[in-house]
Formats: C-alpha cells, sequence, structure tokens
C-alpha cells in the first residue's frame, strides 16, 4: 500500500499520465486474485469504446444517422450507430479470447462466442452498446453501458443461459462510456470506481477521475416529469418534494449522461413504473445492475422505486425491466420516505 501511495504522490508531482492499459495491469498486479485475463477484457472494452467513439464523432458527417427501420428486441426504433457500435463491441469481444458469450440490448438471444480453447474463455459480458438511442440524430450525448460476469457453466462447454441470468451482485466489473463533449470511460471492479478521458491527441483513456466519492446529497433530480401523470402517487409526492425545495430537474434521455452528471454534482436519477410500462422501462441486467454496481461503489445507494436493493433484484429473462431511483445517499433516502409514507394509499 505504502508503494501506492508513494507512486500516486510522484505521479500528481510529475504529472504523469496513467493510461488505461497501465492502470489495469497495475491493478492486477496489485490484486493477486484479479487474472491476466480479466485484465484482458478490460482492455479490449477500451478498444471497442475508442472505435465507437470514432464513428459517434463522425456521425454527422458520413451517412451514417438515422433510423434503420427495424426495432430491437424491447421494441424501440434501432438507429444505424446502434447496429455499428453492437457489430463492434460483438466483434472485439468475440477476438479477444476471454469471452464465451455476449448478451446485448440489441439482440433477443445471447450471443455464445466460439473459442478453440474454451477454458480460458471465463467470462460473459452483458451490455447496451448505444444508450439513449433518441438522443444519435441530434448531437447529444450518448454512451454504452456494460458489465461482466464469470460463466456459471462447465468451461468446457458452450456458454449457458445461466451465465447471463446472474444478480447483480455477481458481477465482477461494470462500467459505462460517455461519448460526450469529451468522452470517458468509468468503471469498478468492485474496489472503487474510476474513470479515463479520452486523450484524442494520443488515442489513449488517462486516468482522470480517481476513485470517484459522489456527493451524500445534491440538488438535481433526473426524471422524465412529462410522465407525472403516469407515476404511482408516492413517486408525484416525492418530486412535488423535489420541486419545492427547488432542485434542478435535469433529463437528457440518455441514462449514461444523467448519472454521470449525479455521480460528480450528486443527485437522484428515477425511471419509476408508469402505466406504459408497469415494471418499468429500464432493463435490469444490462442497465440497472452496471449503474447500480457503478453508483454503489462510488458511495451512492441504488433501489427500485418498490425499494428492493437493485443489485439483490432476481433476474429471470434477459431484457427483463425494472424502476429504478439511484444516486446521491441522502436524496434516495429522502425518497424512501416518500415510498413508504404514501406507497400504501389507494390511489
Ligand atoms: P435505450 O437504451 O433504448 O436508449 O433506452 C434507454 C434510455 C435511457 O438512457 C434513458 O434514461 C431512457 O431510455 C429515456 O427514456 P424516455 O424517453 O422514456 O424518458
Ligand atoms: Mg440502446
Amino acid at each position: 500500500v505504502k508503494t501506492g501511495v508513494l507512486r500516486d504522490l510522484r505521479e500528481k508531482m510529475f504529472n504523469k499520465i496513467v493510461t488505461l492499459d497501465e492502470f489495469i495491469i497495475r491493478s492486477e498486479k496489485e490484486n493477486p486474485s484479479s487474472s491476466g485475463s480479466f485484465s484482458r477484457l478490460l482492455r479490449d472494452i477500451g478498444i471497442a469504446a475508442k472505435i465507437v467513439n470514432r464513428e459517434v464523432n463522425k456521425a454527422g458527417l458520413v451517412n451514417i444517422l438515422g433510423v434503420e427501420g427495424s426495432t430491437n428486441s424491447t421494441g424501440d426504433d434501432v438507429q444505424k450507430l446502434d447496429i455499428f457500435a453492437n457489430e463492434k463491441f460483438i466483434e472485439t469481444l468475440s477476438y479477444s479470447g476471454e469471452v464465451c458469450g455476449i448478451a446485448s440490448e440489441e439482440n433477443q438471444e445471447f450471443i455464445p462466442v466460439k473459442s478453440n480453447d474454451t477454458s480460458k474463455a471465463q467470462y460473459v459480458v452483458v451490455m447496451d452498446p448505444l444508450d439513449g438511442s433518441s438522443n444519435i440524430d441530434v448531437n447529444v450525448s450518448v454512451g454504452t453501458i456494460f458489465g461482466v460476469y464469470k460463466r456459471k457453466s462447465p468451461d468446457n462447454g458452450p456458454c449457458k443461459s445461466e451465465d447471463f441470468l446472474q444478480k447483480g451482485t455477481e458481477m465482477v466489473a461494470a462500467g459505462y462510456v460517455l461519448y460526450g463533449t469529451s468522452t470517458l470511460l468509468v468503471y469498478t471492479t468492485g474496489n472503487g470506481v474510476n474513470g479515463f478521458t479520452l486523450d484524442p491527441s494520443i488515442g489513449e483513456f488517462c486516468l482522470s477521475h480517481r476513485n470517484i466519492q459522489m456527493p451524500k446529497a445534491g440538488n438535481y433530480y433526473s426524471v422524465n416529469q412529462g410522465y407525472y401523470l403516469k407515476f404511482d402517487l408516492e413517486m408525484r409526492r416525492y418530486i412535488d418534494h423535489c420541486s419545492d425545495l427547488n432542485y434542478r430537474l435535469r433529463y437528457i434521455g440518455s441514462m449514461v449522461s444523467d448519472i454521470h452528471r449525479i455521480m460528480f454534482q450528486g443527485g437522484i436519477f428515477l425511471y419509476p413504473n408508469t402505466r406504459k410500462y408497469p415494471k418499468g422501462k429500464l432493463r435490469l441486467l444490462y442497465e440497472c445492475y452496471p449503474m447500480a454496481f457503478l453508483i454503489e461503489q462510488a458511495g451512492g445507494t441504488a433501489m427500485t422505486c418498490k425499494l428492493e436493493r437493485v443489485m439483490e433484484m432476481e433476474i429471470h429473462s434477459l431484457h427483463q425491466t425494472s424502476s429504478i431511483a439511484m444516486g446521491s445517499r441522502d436524496m434516495v433516502r429522502d425518497m424512501k420516505e416518500f415510498v413508504e409514507k404514501y406507497g400504501t394509499v389507494i390511489k
């Protein structure tokens, strides 16, 4: 530990850049239980993110924008950039040799990855390759969300659904990439959260936010208030409370961007169940679990609007959805009080 502290100090004094690759290798050395294969997998996620970033940045220049016309597994319009991002992540992860299967928002079924030596492919990746897709056509931030599990099925055969249908508490890594004014990759392996900003001049993700701890309280709330009348009474009361306190409403419509703000400035993100989505809209496996993992690791709280801990929710299908309320500890605690107070009232 002492060597680590001294090294961090030296790096700060001499302004030394730490790249994502360097950081991953270093973390592997410091944590004997983490394997080289896991490090290679994280590195490959970084590579796929760079490829997608390149395309997101030039999306306005080439004819890659626009709705493709098909619909994804949950019935939303699929846009070309979604398909591109999906393909690039699948391609990169499949070549890596560390992954035996991938589940994506864009594919109804999980994708088994063929390998010459299946015993080396110990992990499965779950992902939303391009979250916030309604923002693509209008040059507003989008993101990628990912989570990594260790496989459960025997490693001498193909992956099975049991490898994917694991609770959030079983996740070994989770993160997001934000393609915004800068491109950032933020991830956790259960040992704190670190953020890396892509330096386009050298093409590397560089450590920019070490051991992120989110504010315990904040004054931002993030919810699609257009659905207000479709929310349960307790959520409407809580939203009234946020408005009474003059909290600032911010809603980008890209969960990655909205959570990213909250991560640094404090606040609460809500996607409650509505009449259209009685169980919530966001997908548990590749949207809610990874974000909940990050939020908890950064000192925040993540629960459903029925007050269950997101990470412990049972999962039965790949595209299962959930309601969600996550963010600064004190704000989620206040929301909980509203649910406890008004949740039993006949609506
Ligand atoms: P997507 O993965 O199809 O883009 O859907 C997820 C997104 C979230 O990023 C965002 O918070 C939410 O859907 C926005 O939905 P709505 O337009 O209903 O508010
Ligand atoms: Mg999406």
